[in-house]
């Protein structure tokens, strides 16, 4: 899965992509580098960040879904308003992407009205409040009790479990130490019985391991993304497309189950 950050402000990317026109060469530039779908994003969840006004949010992203979606590519709509959801999926996303897990006013009943595939994403406070000292007594057992009660709440709202992913939420009320534990012990969510997504590319966990500036994670990244490949993450959402792929063409040919013949 590929970044598509159509904002001013994220926190690796902000401003790069913010006029469609830059969003979707962007976003073809990833497909060509081998993503498999297409992440587009109008409101930044970095910490700190405000929330967006939704008809802003709209404008930015509808557009860009609009002319991927309309080249036959697989987009998911980031995004945790109702009305935003429904109008993507309109646009031709096929997937929501939800940090908040479908918790805000009306989004459970807009994406049940739809039949998008939906992730479900665990998240301690809103971006605006989340860093401010998160406190777990098990961040594991926390992240994936969560997850299954949105699992619960989804299949209750006509939300059938084939169509759901879930994913920890790599920094999103989280320190380092509850990034690591979650990563080193990702089976346990895979236990679940659904796909999981991660999302770990540039995050400030890899900056306080390794004192790199955001722009300077790349490799630092593969590595975590091939850490939760050995424990079971099926989807990988990264803004390296290239680096991410040929990582995993080598992974896969040495840990994968078929065998691997020469090109
Ligand atoms: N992380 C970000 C945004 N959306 N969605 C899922 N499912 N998992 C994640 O880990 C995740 C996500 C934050 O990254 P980014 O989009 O690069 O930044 P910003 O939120 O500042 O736009």
């Amino acid at each position: 899965m590929g970044v598509v950050n159509v904002t001013p402000d994220s926190f690796s990317d902000g401003g790069k992509y913010s006029d469609s026109a830059a969003a979707i060469d962007h976003a073809l530039r990833l497909r060509e580098e081998g993503a498999d779908i297409l992440d587009v994003g109008g409101e930044s969840t970095r910490p700190g960040a405000a929330p967006v006004d939704i008809a802003v949010e709209m404008h930015r992203v509808l557009p860009v879904i609009e002319a991927l979606s309309r080249r036959g590519l697989v987009v998911s709509v980031d995004t945790r308003h109702a009305q935003v959801m429904r109008a993507a999926v309109a646009a031709g996303a096929t997937i929501i992407n939800d940090v908040a897990a479908l918790r805000e006013e009306q989004a459970l009943e807009a994406a049940a009205s739809t039949d998008a595939a939906v992730c479900l994403m665990h998240m301690r406070g809103t971006p605006l409040t989340m860093q401010d000292a998160p406190r777990y007594a098990d961040v594991g057992s926390e992240v994936r009790a969560f997850l299954e009660s949105r699992v619960q709440s989804c299949m209750a709202a006509g939300i059938g479990r084939e169509r759901l992913v879930v994913d920890p939420g790599f920094g999103f009320g989280k320190e380092l130490t509850h990034n690591l534990q979650l990563l080193r012990h990702l089976e346990d969510l895979s236990t679940l019985g659904l796909p999981v997504l991660v999302g770990l590319s540039r995050k400030r966990m890899l900056g306080q391991l390794t004192g790199r500036a955001v722009a300077e994670r790349e490799y630092a990244g593969i590595a975590a993304h091939l850490a939760a490949v050995a424990r079971g993450a099926k989807i990988l959402r990264v803004h390296d497309v290239a680096a991410m792929r040929d990582a995993l063409a080598v992974w896969n040919a040495i840990e994968g189950d078929e065998e691997h013949h020469d090109a």
